[in-house]
């Protein structure tokens, strides 16, 4: 990052994380002719989540062909659902394919932004006291990222293993030990089943039965794939399909309704037929609607527990000693690890990092009740600033790329009409967000999200910041044009045209 070291280094667009929400931005800009950016990634890689999620069995609850870009499908997929390394693999292929690589800075933790009204631009402050600035910064830094360690009396004292499932620590053996698994939810479903075989004891702690349905998770044959290489048009069918089926399970787990109690029988019936021990199936059993938590998907998360070497505690964890982790209901089991498989920060209400907008004002005190963005990717007083994965735009039932494709296409219409007003900032009009986010508000009322579970989707008074709360298509439909009046521009000094070369190159294109 030496050029970092320059306070003067200014860019058109500064994109902060090189997960799929800033690769896939990053390769659209290319393939529109616009070179003046920059993507500081903190690690040493591209990948993001799916970088950073090591654990065995880690893999995505997606189909593959509808958790990848739609412009650059790949027949190759090993699995129907792809595993942690394939997806990783994928986007190091992006990024290499579209030649992001001049782009990309490495190992840059960026600590703060501050936006100067002055001269319409962003400082952006990186871990080492070093800073640049930018016209437009892109927060594509994903919500799923800083693991949840849970308070536990005694944790500290514990002398064996601790992993959080995020934090893998891949020179560490599990083969023979006794194992603590803390967590009942997407990343436990999978380490569970990975490690049982291994391991010489697994004592499984849950605080929460969730619903939990088969995966239907197949290898992907060598004459499929040449299939597929040979005929795209199959691989995009597959794709539409694959999206019309997760769309068909909006209604059944966003209203709480028949379609959601039919869901439930579904799910008992399948644990009725994995799992032959009615206590042990008792304990499984889900006791709020379907859809309120993620509904988990897995083939072998259920015949794991069925094990010899496997325990299911079902009252939670209440302290631990050096050797020891004890149940809600008293037991002490001596352990050589523990992990916690107990989620993530998620940022329901606050910003990742100090940004300082206009007015000196704090997007962290401006979220405390709760994040809102207009669309989820622009906030009034935070002028040029855009989000990928902002507030209300995770999806509950289908692939998170669509609606970063989604978003992609709405902050390009935003940049592009930027570039056109070099003496500009753009600042999204404060009615428009506040019309935004109580139509969104408004969505949730009624909807299994609210209907009593305790899930990370909703802050501490149960404000649902996270999810939208409708159908992806309608997401897409809402992003799909960039309307100017929406914005209050307003005029700076002259940023010396940052970003006019990319502009002559995108009019010399259209
Ligand atoms: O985390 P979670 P996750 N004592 O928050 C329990 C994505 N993801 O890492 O339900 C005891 O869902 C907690 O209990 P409860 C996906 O979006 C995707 O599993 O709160 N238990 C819960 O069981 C997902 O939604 C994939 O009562 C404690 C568990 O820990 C998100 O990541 C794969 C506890 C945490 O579940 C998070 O999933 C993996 C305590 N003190 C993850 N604290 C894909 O396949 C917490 N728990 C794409």
């Amino acid at each position: 990052m030496s050029n970092n070291n320059d306070a003067t280094v200014v860019h058109g667009v500064a994109i902060i994380g090189a997960g799929f929400g800033g690769i896939g931005l990053a390769i659209r800009l290319q393939q529109q002719g616009v070179h003046d950016f920059v993507i500081y990634e903190q690690a040493a890689d591209v990948g993001g989540v799916w970088r950073d999620n090591i654990y065995p069995g880690a893999a995505c609850d997606v189909p593959s062909h509808l958790y990848s870009f739609s412009f650059e499908p790949n027949p190759d997929w090993g699995r129907s659902y792809g595993p942690q390394g394939e997806i990783h693999r994928y986007l190091q292929h992006c990024s290499k394919k579209y030649q992001l690589a001049q782009h990309l800075k490495f190992n840059v933790a960026v600590t703060a932004l501050e936006f100067s009204e002055e001269k319409g631009l962003w400082t952006i402050k990186f871990a080492g006291g070093q800073q640049a600035q930018a016209r437009a910064v892109v927060l594509a830094i994903g919500a799923l990222n800083i693991p949840q360690y849970p308070k536990i009396e005694g944790i500290e004292k514990f002398a064996g293993k601790i992993m959080h499932t995020a934090e893998w620590d891949q020179d560490y053996s599990l083969k023979g030990k006794r194992v603590a698994v803390i967590g009942t939810g997407a990343s436990a479903i999978q380490v569970v089943p990975a490690i049982q075989p291994e391991v010489e004891s697994l004592a499984l702690f849950q605080r929460t039965p969730p619903w939990v349905m088969p995966k239907f998770d197949r290898a992907q044959s060598p004459v499929r794939q040449a299939r597929l290489r040979r005929w795209p048009f199959i691989q995009k069918m597959i794709r539409s399909l694959q999206y019309l089926l997760a769309e068909s399970v909006v209604p059944a787990f966003m209203w709480d309704s028949l379609l959601t109690r039919f869901g439930e029988a579904m799910g008992r019936r399948y644990l009725q037929k994995v799992i032959a021990d009615p206590e042990l199936r008792e304990q499984l059993t889900p006791q709020y609607a379907m859809g309120c938590k993620r509904v988990l998907l897995s083939d072998n998360y259920y015949p794991a527990l069925t094990r010899n070497n496997v325990d299911l505690l079902s009252s939670g964890v209440s302290r631990m000693d050096e050797t020891a982790i004890y149940s809600g209901d008293g037991q002490r089991l001596e352990v050589d690890a523990v992990v916690l498989a107990t989620g993530f920060k998620v940022p329901v209400s606050g910003a990742p990092m100090p940004v300082r907008g206009l007015a000196g004002r704090n997007l962290n005190d401006d979220w405390a009740a709760g994040s809102e963005a207009y669309k989820g990717m622009t906030v009034s007083g935070y002028p040029n600033l855009l989000y990928i994965m902002g507030p209300n735009t995770g999806p509950g039932n289908t692939s998170v790329i669509f609606y970063i494709e989604s978003q992609i296409h709405y902050i390009l219409q935003y940049l592009r009409t930027l570039r056109a007003n070099p003496n500009e900032y753009m600042d999204v009009r404060p009615e428009v967000q506040e019309a935004f986010n109580e139509g969104v508000q408004r969505r949730f009322k009624g909807t299994t999200w609210t209907s009593g579970c305790n899930s990370w989707y909703l802050t501490a008074d149960g404000k649902n910041t996270t999810l939208w709360p409708s159908f992806s298509w309608q997401y897409r439909l809402r992003t799909r044009h960039f309307v100017s009046a929406e914005y209050e521009f307003v005029e700076v000094g002259n940023t010396n045209n940052i970003g006019a070369e990319s502009e002559i190159e995108l009019a010399a294109q259209s």
